[in-house]
C-alpha cells in the first residue's frame, strides 16, 4: 500500500522469509545478549494452530459472551480452502494507525481502548443517533462467515469472521430516498494510535472508506465483531469493522466510530492518496493490474521462501454472485 516511502515495496523481508523466522530474527537483532535469543522467539511462533477451538472464546466482555450463545456457526463456508492459522491472521496485518510494518499492529494495537465504544449513525437516515457498541449489536444475531481476504498488495488469507449483515443495520436506521452511498470512519486517537502522530504522517486521518448503497446492502457485506470464535483482536479492527470479501482488503475499514449515509460518493483514504493506484470500487480483479504489480496471482498466507503458496486470483475474489452489481460498468476504468 505504501507509495510515498521508496525504501519499502512488495519485497519486504517479511515476504521472502517465513514469518516466524523473520520475527524471531528481528527480535534477536533487537537484543544484545545472545542468551536471550531463545526467549525472544514469540510464544505463538511454535503454535501449530492451523485451526481454532470454537469452544474457547478467550477473554471477552458480557455482551460478546451473550451473543456467542446464538451464533450461527458456518453460516457461510468456503469450499476446498483451509482457514489461515490464527497466528498469521493476527500477526500479519495492515492497520496504519499502529505503524506501517506488518507486525506493528500486533505490537501496538492493544493500547487502543475499545471499551466503552460508541458509533455515530448519521446523514441520510430517519433515525440518526449515537449508540453504544452493546446497543448497536443488541438486535443482531451473529453469524460465522468464512471468507477469503485479498489484499491489494497480492497476499491473501481465509478468515472465519463473526458478524452480521450491514444491510440489517442500515435498514434499522431507515435510509432516506437520497441515500446513495455509505461512508465509514475509523477512530481518531493519536494518543493511542501512534501512526496518527504527525511524524508518521502516512495518511490523512481518520481512515475513511465507503461503499455504494447496493454494495453495502449486499448480503455478503458484514460488520464483524469477532473472528476465530473470539472477539476481534485490536489489530484486526476491534471492536467493529467492515468486511467486504469481493473487494481489496483496504475497503474493509477497521475500528469504526461513524457510519454516514450520503448522497454523494464519499471521500475514501487510499483513493484520495493515489487515485491511479487505488480505486473507489477496488473489486478484486485478476485482469486489472495495479500500476506497479500484477494482480493475476496472490500469496496465500502462511507463505515463505520455500513454500510461497502462490495461487491464481479469482474475479471478485471468487464471489461471482456480486457481478450483477457492476453490469454495464467498465471494470478497467472503475477499478
Ligand atoms: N482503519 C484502518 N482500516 C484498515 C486498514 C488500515 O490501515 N486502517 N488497512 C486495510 C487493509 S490494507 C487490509 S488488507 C485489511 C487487513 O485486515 P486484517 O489485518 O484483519 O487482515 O484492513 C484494512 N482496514
Ligand atoms: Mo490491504
Amino acid at each position: 500500500m505504501l507509495i510515498k516511502i521508496p525504501s519499502r515495496s512488495l519485497c519486504l523481508p517479511s515476504e521472502i522469509t517465513p514469518e516466524s523466522i523473520y520475527l524471531a530474527r528481528r527480535r534477536f537483532m533487537a537484543l544484545s545478549a545472545t542468551a536471550l535469543a531463545v526467549a525472544s522467539i514469540p510464544s505463538w511462533a511454535s503454535a501449530a494452530a492451523s485451526n481454532y477451538d470454537v469452544d474457547d472464546p478467550g477473554a471477552a466482555p458480557d455482551w460478546f459472551m451473550q451473543k456467542r450463545e446464538s451464533i450461527r456457526w458456518k453460516a457461510v463456508d468456503v469450499q476446498g480452502e483451509s482457514i489461515t492459522p490464527f497466528t498469521d491472521a493476527t500477526h500479519y496485518n495492515n492497520f496504519y494507525e499502529f505503524g506501517p510494518d506488518k507486525d506493528d499492529p500486533a505490537a501496538n494495537a492493544d493500547r487502543m481502548p475499545t471499551e466503552p465504544w460508541t458509533v455515530v449513525i448519521d446523514g441520510e437516515v430517519g433515525k440518526p443517533g449515537r449508540y453504544s457498541l452493546e446497543d448497536l449489536i443488541q438486535p443482531h444475531t451473529l453469524e460465522e462467515r468464512i471468507y477469503r481476504l485479498r489484499c491489494v498488495e497480492a497476499w491473501s488469507m481465509v478468515i472465519p469472521w463473526l458478524g452480521f449483515p450491514l444491510a440489517d443495520l442500515i435498514t434499522r436506521a431507515e435510509p432516506t430516498g437520497k441515500a446513495r452511498f455509505v461512508a465509514f470512519e475509523t477512530l481518531k486517537d493519536p494518543e493511542h494510535m501512534l501512526g496518527q502522530r504527525s511524524r508518521f504522517g502516512l495518511l490523512e486521518w481518520p481512515y475513511r472508506e465507503g461503499l455504494r448503497m447496493d454494495e453495502a446492502m449486499h448480503s455478503l457485506t458484514i460488520l464483524a465483531v469477532g473472528m476465530y470464535g473470539r472477539q476481534l483482536p485490536n489489530q484486526n479492527g476491534a471492536p467493529l469493522r467492515l468486511v467486504v470479501p469481493w473487494k481489496y482488503g483496504f475497503k474493509s475499514i477497521k475500528s469504526i466510530v461513524r457510519i454516514s449515509l450520503t448522497e454523494q460518493q464519499p471521500y475514501t483514504t487510499w483513493n484520495a492518496m493515489a487515485a491511479n493506484e487505488y480505486g473507489f470500487y477496488a473489486n478484486v480483479n485478476p485482469n486489472v493490474d495495479h500500476p506497479r504489480w500484477s494482480q493475476a496471482q496472490e500469496r496465500r498466507l502462511p507463505s515463505g521462501l520455500f513454500s510461497p503458496n502462490v495461487r491464481d486470483t479469482l474475479m471478485f475474489n471468487g464471489y461471482e454472485e456480486v457481478a450483477s452489481l457492476y453490469s454495464g460498468m467498465d471494470l478497467a476504468k472503475n477499478y
